[in-house]
């Protein structure tokens, strides 16, 4: 069992200071009861919590840590880079290191700019589709998630194909009606969209493999289908991909499936755990930028050296290394001692895997979308993340987040992750 005194006492100051006591509601653990622990530090494939207990974590806070926590280079760098100071709002060597680094892993990349989170690399990407090709429609797709800006925490509206509702209070109608919520791979509600706005649509904003609803994948040809449409309709298409880049492959999903979009949004990864967006793609759209261009877009800590410093290690590691092969077969590992695990327990699972992302379904059926999704049992999976917790695994804390793991995760770690979901599935 875990130990919680410390964590709890830290709870109930921050419930004092900081609304729900998180500054991001997925840590305060609503989807799945309970309060969070604390972490007092991270290493490799582990975290530990203020009251010294030690477990296999992964979230990876959420992507960053493809390398586990605390890798040597990435600590280094950073060090290295803070004697020099923390931040100029003045060009420095590190940024066009980084933008010169995110164009050889990602070759449809021809400018990039930097930024501080993944919401600000969205938001920017949309209104810079938007003035490129001066419309003002956009598509987004159940499930997917692409940070808080206004126009993109929307729902599907009562005319899906035209308007979108406010999925957030303090989202204006008006923020929200240009912005057309459709299925994920779905193709004849893209093709419908299409036709009922013809013209209008300025991007399609998609995760090409979608990690905000548990995990799935692009059905065969959709990803082709989305290309070949917004290249007919004049839109650009936009590849959030913030969790996905340089995880699935070097060059992210579109290097796995073969896809150049048009623009892509990148984050976590390439700031080595240090706050860190981007957006990039074709230079006849990314030089509308200012100063160049007229779409407005800024930042003080944009390309700051010691987010740029560790993205740097965590980028030339990940090219040094042979991380992504590792990867593949520790998730294979993984997940076909998961699968087993809920075999002999008799417990219905639907495994979706993409490299070193991962989510167990609590459902017979296969998912290919939130519909899918959403038949999950989720008061069982409650059930297995406390299960789990107990046994010293940390899991997403939500049947709607995909889990990640890491160069740093052991066989060792492994075995026991698949020993303790033995052990719990049997409980559920
Ligand atoms: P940030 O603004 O949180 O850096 O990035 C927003 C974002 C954009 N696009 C995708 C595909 C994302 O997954 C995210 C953020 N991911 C969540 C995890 N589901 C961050 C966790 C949190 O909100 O605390």
């Amino acid at each position: 069992m875990l130990s919680r005194a410390k964590s709890e006492a830290r709870f109930a100051e921050a419930l004092q200071h900081i609304p729900g006591g998180v500054n991001s509601p997925v840590r305060a653990f609503r989807a799945v009861g309970g309060q969070p622990f604390f972490v007092q530090s991270a290493r490799g494939s582990r975290v530990t919590t203020v009251d010294g207990d030690q477990l296999i974590d992964y979230v990876g806070t959420w992507g960053p840590a493809i390398l586990g926590h605390a890798h040597p280079k990435i600590i280094a760098a950073v060090k290295a880079a803070a004697d020099h100071g923390t931040s100029f709002g003045i060009p420095n060597p590190f940024e066009v290191t980084m933008a010169r680094l995110i164009k050889q892993f990602v070759p449809s990349v021809a400018k990039v700019r930097l930024c501080n989170s993944g919401t600000e690399a969205c938001m920017s990407a949309i209104r810079l589709a938007r003035g490129f090709t001066r419309r003002d429609k956009i598509i987004k797709f159940d499930g997917c998630y692409h940070g808080h800006a206004d126009c993109l925490l929307v729902k599907a509206g009562s005319g899906a194909l035209t308007f979108g509702n406010p999925d957030s209070a303090g989202v204006p109608a008006d923020f929200a009606k240009h912005t057309l919520v459709l299925p994920y791979n779905d193709v004849e509600s893209v093709k419908a969209c299409f036709a009922a706005n013809r013209g209008e649509i300025a991007a399609i904003i998609i995760e090409p493999v979608a990690g905000n609803a548990g995990l799935y994948l692009p059905r065969p040809g959709y990803l082709e289908f989305l290309h070949q449409i917004t290249a007919e309709q004049g839109t650009v298409l936009i590849f959030d991909e913030v969790m996905t880049g340089f995880r699935l492959a070097p060059g992210g999903a579109q290097e796995r499936f073969g896809i150049r979009p048009d623009l892509s949004c990148f984050g976590k990864i390439i700031g080595g755990g240090l706050p860190v967006g981007a957006f990039g793609g074709r230079a006849d759209i990314m030089d509308c930028l200012a100063p160049l261009g007229p779409v407005y877009q800024a930042g003080t800590l944009s390309g700051n050296p010691l987010a740029m410093a560790a993205g740097i290690a965590a980028l030339e590691e990940l090219r040094a290394s042979n991380a992504y092969n590792q990867l593949e077969e520790k998730g294979a590992a993984l997940e076909s001692g998961l699968c087993d695990a809920a075999k002999s327990a008799n417990i219905p699972v639907t495994f979706n895997r993409c490299g070193s992302m991962f989510c167990g379904y609590f459902t017979n059926d296969p998912v290919w979308s939130l519909v899918d999704a959403m038949k999950a049992d989720r008061e069982r999976f409650k059930k297995f993340f406390h299960g789990m917790l107990s046994e010293g695994v940390y899991l997403a804390p939500s049947q709607f987040e995909a889990g990640f793991f890491s160069t740093a995760h052991s066989e060792a770690d492994i075995e026991a992750t698949v020993q303790a979901a033995a052990k719990v599935m049997k409980t559920l």
